[in-house]
């Protein structure tokens, strides 16, 4: 069976499944998105990111054109149609086919899409190894300018910074702002362990927050460690003892080496892999269940 894609309440194959060139996400990138994981038919946090995209569509002042119940069974019923029990749902929400102009006002209906497909997961040697990361020259945007806490449809910042890492032989870039503090990944929240405290950017320097994150600062905080979001430079990083990031692609993932400099002993450090362990216990049962 081929694939089953929502749009606008409707199912279409993955052939016809189309929306308009005229729509402003494609002319103009106008529009917000989540990215979103299945673990054995039960939609990771599903609230929580469904949250984040209201949140993301109020900033860019576009109304959802479904209530959250809605668009949560939007979601479900895609999830179902596909029988997919473990993969990965992108909801779109664009602003609608309007005119060449930037004006949104002239586009008068918003549109919903959601693709529930399998995911390519990172290779196991990338949590067996951890990653290696490179300091890129894009920066963040300035949070003045577009604030990069809304995950709109215009990610080419961080694809130009996910290019830089990647012709560095690296998959994936650290990203700092204009003052040289951490903010986070082209995809991926970052998180620094020192003497057993763990600290991440706070998301008024335009880090994403998480729905990854948040949960991991929760099992952090249940298994006693102390977690701050606070900002810090990359001098934080070479004198961590451990550095991991965040993602819904990732889960939550070591980093063993920025700029060639090895963090700590080069090697995944243990706090991080306790954490790595303990986010995977609760993915399956802290979510949607879709099947139930
Ligand atoms: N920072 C940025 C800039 C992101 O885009 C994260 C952090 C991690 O947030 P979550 O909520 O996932 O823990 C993201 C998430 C994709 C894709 O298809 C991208 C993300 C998530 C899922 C898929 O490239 N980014």
């Amino acid at each position: 069976m081929s694939l089953q894609i929502y749009i606008d309440g409707l199912f279409y194959d993955r052939e016809n499944a189309k929306v308009s060139v005229f729509d402003h996400a494609f002319l103009y990138g106008d529009g917000v998105f989540e990215g979103i994981r299945v673990y054995e038919g039960c939609v990771f946090r599903l609230r929580e990111h469904l949250e984040r995209l209201y949140s993301s569509a109020r900033y860019i002042m576009l109304t959802v054109p479904l209530e959250m119940d809605e668009l949560t069974e939007a979601v479900a019923e895609t999830v179902r149609r596909n029988e997919i029990r473990n993969g990965y749902i992108r909801l779109v929400i664009s602003r609608g086919a309007g005119t060449l102009g930037l004006s949104p006002w002239l586009c008068p209906q918003p549109s919903v899409v959601v693709i529930a497909d399998s995911i390519t997961l990172y290779p196991k040697e990338y949590y067996d190894n951890g990653l290696v990361l490179v300091t890129v020259p894009t920066m963040r945007n300035r949070v003045e300018s577009l604030n990069a806490r809304v995950k709109s449809c215009n990610y080419l910042n961080n694809i130009l910074a996910k290019i830089e890492a990647h012709n560095s032989g690296c998959v994936e870039a650290l990203m700092l702002d204009h003052n040289g503090f951490v903010v986070e990944c082209t995809g991926d929240n970052i998180f620094v362990i020192k003497k057993g405290k763990l600290r991440t950017p706070p998301s008024y320097l335009g880090a994403l927050e998480g729905i990854t994150r948040d949960c991991i600062i929760e099992i952090a905080h249940e298994k006693g460690y102390a977690v701050s979001e606070e900002p810090f430079t990359r001098y934080d990083i070479f004198d961590a003892d451990e550095v991991f990031l965040t993602g819904t692609a990732a889960e939550a993932i070591p980093v063993v080496e920025v700029d060639k400099r090895p963090i700590g002993n080069g090697k995944p450090g243990p706090i991080t892999h306790e954490l790595i362990e303990a986010f995977r216990k609760r993915t399956a049962v802290d979510g949607y269940q879709v099947y139930a």
